[in-house]
């Protein structure tokens, strides 16, 4: 099924408590609103954190959780119930829902938050938090801790110590159980049946924004709530601008087309990336570009084995870039030294790929307080996604292939005896796309 059950929910919070200790207490706090124009707003996206921890989904909530504690170790702070508020913004759990409906051990309105949070810190020695996240709300935790002082005269009962919260709680995230896996299946298999939509009707003279529909009309049918991330559609040089996301260009015949979106599906992130040509089919110059990046990417998923250092995966893909980059001739020397001065970093700017979960930029694969990346291990989801970019302009690179821009991604699980695609439903050798490509009956299209 696609949900995550809330013996799931309670399993997470007690491993993160046991891991803190009752001389400990967390907070998590939720992002606020943030306003688009006017009096409107952007749509809410809960906080991951929060969201892996509870499931809860309205806005600006607040999770405090403090081992062993008397009155309760699983605190939710909650929108408070009000009828008019309701009536124009949505139905509310209140602070019953929270421990009827998300396993709270006490619920309370978020209009209690200053008289009545300091009450979980006292006593404390270390508060895990991650500061940074929410400036008002840093400010907010400074001056409890500083009132639980005051409040208790000299003698401080307040936590002293503030420790960065997301390096326990990101090492759990990184690791996917059975039923997350299931939300991102799902998210991977509606990612994947939108890019093969896009493919199959794409025409030469439709727009970058037709694509993005079609991708992202798909994913709300499918029961998917927002692309996971901001939808790319570039076509022609356009699929040199690594994060092009105007998609209003029109698409000429000749053009490669790069789409990278991604479905969320129950807060789970799909992410693929394809590019194919326009017309269905590639000129020689792009067929040789997308055959590189094509190897490179199959090479970096066969890689993705159990034990396997992240850090390798990288220099791996890079060095078999470097190559590739020499034999279009695009860099010149030997390969040693193009590595040494990383000169595929004209051409491949980016990093092979990322962990993928509640974020689509998920969290965990490297240690947030050295910077080192942990080998990889079953349950481990991330995206592979090498890519070649020649600017329009570089008068260094062969004519033919100026403004061609190329990324293949995919979406990998790492399992006990190696690795599984999860996108691979989603056609990417030249011979599957240059047959998929405007294949689908265009009169069809009236949805
Ligand atoms: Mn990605």
């Amino acid at each position: 099924m696609y949900t995550i059950s809330a013996d799931v929910f309670a399993q997470r919070r007690r491993r993160l408590m046991d891991e803190i200790g009752d001389e400990a207490v967390a907070i998590i706090a939720g992002p606020s609103m943030k306003g688009r124009s006017n009096d409107t707003e952007y749509a809410y996206r809960p906080s991951s954190d929060l969201l892996y921890l509870t499931g809860f989904r309205e806005p600006e909530a607040v999770l405090v959780l403090a081992p062993g504690h008397d009155a309760g170790e699983v605190v939710l702070f909650v929108p408070d119930r009000d009828k008019l508020k309701e009536l124009w913004e949505g139905r509310r759990v209140g602070p019953e829902g929270a421990v009827q409906e998300y396993g709270a051990d006490v619920g309370l309105g978020l209009s209690e938050l200053d008289e009545k949070l300091p009450d979980w810190l006292e006593g404390r020695k270390q508060l895990y938090y991650t500061l940074g996240s929410r400036d008002d709300f840093d400010r907010r935790v400074i001056e409890w801790t500083q009132g639980l002082r005051h409040r208790r005269g000299k003698k401080s009962t307040a936590p002293g110590t503030i420790v960065d919260l997301r390096d326990l709680l990101h090492r759990s995230r990184l690791v996917k159980g059975e039923e997350e896996l299931g939300l991102l299946r799902k998210a991977c298999e509606i990612s994947s049946e939108a890019h093969i939509l896009a493919m199959k009707y794409c025409r030469p003279g439709m727009h970058e924004y037709e694509l993005q529909a079609l991708l992202e009309y798909h994913y709300r049918r499918s029961g998917g709530e927002y692309p996971a991330y901001t939808t790319i559609v570039g076509s022609g040089d356009n699929a040199t601008i690594l994060h092009y996301t105007e998609n209003r260009d029109r698409i000429e015949s000749g053009d490669v087309v790069l789409i990278d979106s991604g479905c969320e599906f129950g807060f789970y992130a799909g992410d693929i990336t394809r590019s194919f040509p326009a017309n269905g089919s590639f000129t020689p110059a792009q067929r040789d570009i997308y055959q590189a990046v094509l190897e490179a990417q199959k090479a970096a998923i066969e890689f993705c084995q159990p034990g396997a250092s992240y850090d390798e995966l990288k220099s791996s893909v890079e060095r078999q870039l470097t190559e590739s980059l020499v034999d279009l001739g695009l860099l010149e020397g030997s390969i040693d030294e193009l590595m040494e001065e990383s000169k595929f970093r004209d051409y491949y700017p980016h990093s092979i790929g990322h962990s993928l979960g509640i974020d689509v930029h998920d969290v965990g694969l490297v240690r947030p307080e050295d910077g080192e990346s942990r080998p990889l291990e079953p349950g481990v989801v991330l995206t592979i996604e090498p890519g070649i970019y020649i600017p329009a302009g570089d008068e260094s690179a062969p004519e033919e292939m100026r403004g061609v821009g190329i990324r293949i991604e995919d979406d990998v699980l790492v399992t006990e005896t190696g690795v599984e695609n999860l996108t691979a439903s989603c056609p990417k050798t030249v011979e599957e796309i240059e047959a998929l490509v405007g294949s689908g009956d265009a009169s069809n299209l009236d949805l």
